[in-house]
């Protein structure tokens, strides 16, 4: 790939997000897409150096068709696991044409030599400064094949943190762009989780001013955090909320059971306009929790702190991941009865996913338990190692049914809460997931190609 062209017009970067099995344009799960816009792409685009003067439009393959001729001198792509094989091929394609492509983002930094493979360069870590030093490079005809972060990188010592570019998302087709993000990282090490094998146990924390300007410069009135446990560090999550307070704004966000513990930082929550939370449970088993390594969940404390956040009024996102060591097949029955008894508001399941890189594939490596490293059925959906204490259809099947059952409309009656979050919106997620369980396996039909 000749990257050395004599560019005498603007330079020309498309920053693009490829479809995966199930979130994917007019042939994915809905129709339209019911999911809010990642930060990814608009944040990669805000990092572009003002000075390079280069042209930057995003393309996230989710909600709207890549066209079939693109117009670039560089392509930057985001891979997470599951959408690994659709980036490569995508990147195999504009290579041949003669287009460098850049792979960053979740696999990439897990997987660097992989993805190495299929790319000019790689991006692996955060890329805040990472990326606009590999455009100087290339605009300068001098990109290297690889680009890792500092490990000393902080939000704090950059000099300014552009806010992401929502307006070149904005004619597309997401629920909502109000997403925003105050910290990276999490400080657990749950052994299937990405985030610690990607980006070590670390925080990473955007100045409060920061995050508030964004919201305020947005004018965003409803909104979603994506961090990924927004209350890693209680210090900073109670000055964050606090300064919330003022804005009047309504948000959801992701937060571990712990939240709960700290009655002050449960009170600037709800005052700061906290409206639901998802919170990890992933297992009602103490022993399967304790493979998992997730030492900050009990399941003796559930009820109580869904009691508690439900008397502040805020809804609860449950998440839970089947198959799990620690569980027979009885869990998907105690799972079933635990959000329906304790009226969780929006449940969701996940298959246990051995994401390569976590301390979790390479046990089941270790074991010789992974069926198959098709990374496209990496998607949480399939199973794609051999559980301990049930068959790969047990898991299935049961799995499938849990979703099943906590979407039947008698379930849905005895778990919806009408007093907590908008009742309207409660009702409408609450059946866009019924559909969801409904056509599980319709969608997720994929076997390494997405159509
Ligand atoms: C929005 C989101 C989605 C969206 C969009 C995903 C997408 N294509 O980006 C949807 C809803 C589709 C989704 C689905 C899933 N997701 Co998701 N999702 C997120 C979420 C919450 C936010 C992403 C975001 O906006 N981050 C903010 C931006 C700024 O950070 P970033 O993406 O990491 O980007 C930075 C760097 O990574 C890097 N970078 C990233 N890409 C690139 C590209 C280039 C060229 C460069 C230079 C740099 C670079 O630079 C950025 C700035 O530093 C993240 C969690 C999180 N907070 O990151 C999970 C996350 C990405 N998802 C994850 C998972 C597991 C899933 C699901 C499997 C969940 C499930 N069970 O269904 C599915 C996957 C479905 C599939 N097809 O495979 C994992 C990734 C695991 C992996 N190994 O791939 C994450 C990290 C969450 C986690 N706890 O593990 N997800
Ligand atoms: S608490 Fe959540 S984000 Fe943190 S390591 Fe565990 S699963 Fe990952």
């Amino acid at each position: 790939v000749d990257e050395s062209k004599n560019h005498d017009r603007k330079l020309k970067v498309v920053l693009l997000s490829p479809k995966g099995p199930l979130y994917r344009h007019e042939t994915g799960i809905f129709r339209k897409s019911l999911r809010a816009c990642p930060l990814t792409l608009t944040t990669l685009a805000s990092l572009v150096p003002p000075e390079l003067d280069i042209d930057v439009s995003v393309i996230d393959e989710g909600v709207e068709n890549i066209p079939s001729r693109l117009d670039a001198d560089l392509i930057g792509m985001t891979v997470i696991t599951g959408n690994a094989p659709r980036a490569y091929a995508l990147a195999k394609q504009y290579r041949e044409s003669g287009i460098p492509v850049v792979l960053g983002g979740p696999h990439v930094t897990l997987l660097p030599d992989e993805a190495q493979q299929h790319a000019d360069a790689i991006v692996t870590g955060y890329a805040e400064e990472t990326w606009p030093q590999l455009l100087w490079d290339f605009a300068a005809g001098q990109m290297k094949s690889r680009y890792v972060m500092d490990p000393s990188f902080s939000f704090e010592r950059m000099k300014v943190i552009p806010f992401p570019r929502r307006e070149l998302m904005k004619n597309k087709d997401f629920l909502t762009f109000n997403t925003f993000e105050a910290t990276r990282g999490c400080i657990h090490k749950c052994e299937f989780c990405v985030v610690p094998a990607a980006w070590g146990r670390q925080p990473f924390f955007k100045p409060v001013s920061h995050v508030i300007d964004d919201i305020k410069q947005f004018g965003a009135k409803k909104l979603i955090f994506y961090d990924l446990n927004l209350v890693a560090n209680f210090k900073y999550a109670k000055e964050l909320f606090s300064a919330l307070i003022p804005l009047k704004i309504k948000w959801y966000g992701l937060a571990t059971v712990l939240v709960s513990k700290d009655p002050e930082l449960m009170d600037l929550i709800v005052r700061s306009g906290c409206q639901g939370l998802l919170i990890g449970f992933e297992s009602t088993s103490k022993r399967n929790l304790v493979g998992f390594q997730k030492f900050q969940n009990q399941p003796d404390d559930y009820s109580e702190l869904i009691k508690k956040l439900h008397d502040y009024g805020i809804a609860i996102n449950g998440t839970f991941v089947m198959g799990g060591d620690g569980e027979e097949p009885s869990c998907f029955d105690e799972t079933i009865e635990f959000v329906i008894d304790n009226k969780i508001e929006l449940p969701r399941f996940s298959i246990l996913t051995p994401f390569p890189g976590t301390a979790l594939f390479k046990r089941l490596e270790r074991e010789q338990r992974i069926l198959t490293k098709d990374w496209s059925l990496y998607d949480g959906q399939h199973v794609v190692y051999e559980p301990k204490a049930m068959s790969v259809k047990q898991l299935i099947d049961g799995h499938e049914r849990v979703w099943k059952s906590v979407y039947s409309y008698s379930s849905m009656l005895k778990r919806v809460r009408l007093r907590s979050m908008n009742p309207l919106t409660l009702i409408a997620a609450n059946l866009g997931y019924r559909f969801y369980s409904n056509n599980l396996s319709r969608f997720y039909n994929c076997t390494g190609t997405v159509i």
